[in-house]
């Protein structure tokens, strides 16, 4: 190449740097134009190869001026590369930027369980006659879910048929809360007064009124003195209290093991008033079963049967609450829809 024509290609490629440049409109271009403009093939490199072949001045000549525009191209790509590496950022902390005066988003507050409520309700009423709450363990022993409550070895709750028993051997899920007056009579001295709220299983077809695993709310009172007639006033505070007056409570004799005298306790339904409706059958709903404390029980705890005498009762929780919100199916307390659950807002 002669020096007129290296001198040439030196100032158009220039010219040509100066437009790509400024026509790079990214990162990637301006690497594009690097390699357009500097690269193996680019016309400057040709130039620089060039120079060597020249005789003395022109050589330094060339040699100069192809220096200089290396020199303003490349400055030229770094000033560009900068600039777009800025703007980047200023996109980014745009996009980032948080504005102030947009409404917030409120996340909406839950609200209590139905079953929590009238739980919560339940231990309140019986506190305040004075009696302490207790608890004991869901997976529980023979002895304490069966035996000691005088449930003999051939009675069909013991079976596999209608409990769940867990693969240690004499140990099962605990089928009623009244393993906890076992627990309890075991650890103190009478008198006694404790109310134990709980979960219990039972193999059960689920419809309904029956759930395979619900709650109890367990009463057990042991003192010297206590008859059948403080077992009713008891439960009949209790009804009176919970579901109001409109709503009438009855005990009927039924049978327990480990009560004597046994008794259920119902109230009068909801939906019918007591009359019978497809719900109830014959105007009661069925809230728990009550009795005596049978005296083989205490003596299984070590209390003098002659001198203490006791009650208690259990009461399904579940069916307490259907009774309290007028709730027809119990299956809605346990399927968790929002739309059944979110009613219970505010509501005590
Ligand atoms: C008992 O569980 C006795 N332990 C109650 C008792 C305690 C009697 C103390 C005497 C002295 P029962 O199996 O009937 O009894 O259950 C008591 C209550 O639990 C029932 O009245 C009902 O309200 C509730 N219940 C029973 N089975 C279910 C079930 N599958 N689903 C929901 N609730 C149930």
């Amino acid at each position: 190449m002669d020096p007129n024509e290296a001198a040439r290609t030196l100032e158009q490629e220039l010219e040509r740097g100066r437009e790509l440049i400024a026509a790079a409109g990214t990162l990637e271009a301006v690497d594009e134009a690097k390699i357009a403009l500097l690269g193996r093939k680019a016309p400057i490199s040709a130039v620089q190869s060039s120079i060597g072949s020249l005789p003395g001045d022109a050589r330094r000549e060339l040699g100069r001026r192809t220096n200089e525009a290396f020199a303003e191209l490349r400055s030229a790509l770094e000033a560009r590369r900068a600039e777009l590496e800025e703007g980047a950022e200023d996109e980014l902390l745009r996009a980032d930027a948080v504005d102030v005066t947009l409404p917030g988003r409120r996340p909406r507050p839950g609200s209590l369980h139905p079953l929590t409520l009238v739980q919560e309700r339940m231990v309140e009423i019986f506190t305040r006659m004075g009696y302490r709450v207790a608890e004991g363990p869901e997976i529980e022993d023979e002895w304490h879910n069966f035996e000691a409550l005088n449930i003999p070895p051939d009675h069909p709750a013991r079976t596999m048929k209608d409990s769940l028993y867990v693969d240690v051997p004499g140990l099962l899920l605990r089928t009623e809360t009244s393993a906890v007056q076992i627990r309890t009579m075991e650890s103190q001295d009478p008198p006694v007064y404790v109310v134990v709220p709980g979960r219990v299983y039972r193999r059960e077809a689920v419809d309904a009124t029956h759930l395979s695993v619900f709650h109890q709310l367990e009463c057990l009172a042991v003192d010297e003195g206590l008859s059948l007639a403080d077992l009713k006033g008891t439960l009949e505070a209790f009804a009176h209290e919970m579901f109001g007056p409109q709503i009438h409570a009855r005990i009927t004799p039924d049978y327990f093991p480990f009560v004597e005298p046994g008794a259920q306790m119902a109230v009068s339904c909801f939906i019918c008033n007591g009359v019978g409706c497809r719900v109830c059958g014959n105007g009661w709903l069925e809230q728990g079963g009550a009795g005596m404390v049978h005296p083989t029980v205490l003596e299984n705890c070590g209390y003098d049967a002659e001198r203490y005498t006791g009650f208690a009762f259990g009461l399904g929780i579940e069916r307490v609450a259907m009774v309290r919100y007028g709730v027809n199916d119990m299956r809605l307390l346990v399927e968790g829809d929002v739309r059944f659950l979110e009613q219970f807002e505010g509501v005590a």
